[in-house]
């Protein structure tokens, strides 16, 4: 599985993580948190960023200048690809909780959000699957507006301001069969009241993905009018030569037959 893996870089720290970094890392760096996506074209819609309010996180040096915030498994993947200065090992400053990260404000490359996107949490992530942190579209990924919905609804009881979880939804991709904003229009088509609804929160995923890849137009950005299809590899190799992006690739997952 080969992932973009997008560079977000914090701009301002929520209290609690700016206190656990505290002296950690030499003053004037930079750290970013890391997404894994899959999906690089629609970058353009990023409306905020999730962590596993749960999850365990590291901030791992990645030279004397740059740190990356990640699960611990996703960098001892990284160290073996090239990405840190120090081939094969790992190195943490520090140790940090998602929900301490939730309310940092971060600048997410190409969104159309420039004065930058909230951390918020998201009790789906998976903390085996790509980086452990995921970078939210909801306007095509059905899981991520259905998530957002749940924030804005809640938002005292997820200790956050509504206002974070409001940013406003852009049309990035244009579909045949679903319009310009796939992910809304397949929740409410699959009667999704809830990120727990995950059994049609999986078959709009499919769908969404079928559609936005193999019949949908971009809408905004360098590649306005292309299929996505076409647009892809072009908006992910302008995110490399800008230096906001990089190739992680998920190790293969061994299946382990009995007899070993
Ligand atoms: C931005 C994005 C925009 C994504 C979209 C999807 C869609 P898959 O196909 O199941 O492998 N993701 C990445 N890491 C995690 C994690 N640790 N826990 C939960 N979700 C994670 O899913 C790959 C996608 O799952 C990634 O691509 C990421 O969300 C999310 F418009 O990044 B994506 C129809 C989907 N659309």
């Amino acid at each position: 599985q080969e992932y973009t893996a997008l560079k977000l870089k914090v701009l301002e720290w929520a209290p609690k993580a700016a206190e656990a970094i505290k002296g950690k890392i030499p003053d004037g760096a930079n750290v970013f948190l890391v997404p894994a996506t899959l999906r690089p074209e629609t970058m353009y819609g990023q409306t905020c960023c999730f962590v596993g309010p749960k999850l365990n996180y590291g901030l791992f040096k990645v030279d004397d200048n740059n740190y990356f915030v990640i699960t611990e498994r996703a960098a001892r993947n990284m160290a073996y690809q090239g990405i840190f200065s120090k081939e094969g090992s790992i190195e943490k400053a520090a140790d940090l909780v998602g929900s301490d990260i939730v309310g940092t404000l971060v600048n997410a490359p190409l969104s159309l959000h420039k004065e930058g996107v909230r951390v918020l949490p998201m009790e789906t992530v998976l903390p085996t699957k790509g980086t452990g942190v995921v970078t939210s579209v909801p306007s095509d990924s059905p899981d991520d507006f259905a998530t957002v919905t749940e924030l804005a609804k809640k938002a005292d009881y997820y200790g956050i301001k509504k206002e974070w979880a409001e940013l406003e939804i852009y049309p990035i991709i244009e579909t045949p069969s679903y319009g310009d904003l796939c992910a809304p229009f397949l929740v409410k088509k699959l009667k999704i009241a809830s990120p727990k609804d995950t059994k049609q929160l999986e078959e709009a995923k499919e769908l969404a993905y079928k559609e936005g890849f193999y019949q949908g137009i971009i809408k905004v950005g360098d590649f306005k009018g292309e299929k996505v299809e076409t647009a892809k590899p072009k908006v992910r190799a302008q995110l490399f030569e800008a230096g906001e992006a990089f190739a992680y690739s998920e190790p293969e997952r061994k299946v382990v037959s009995r007899s070993g």
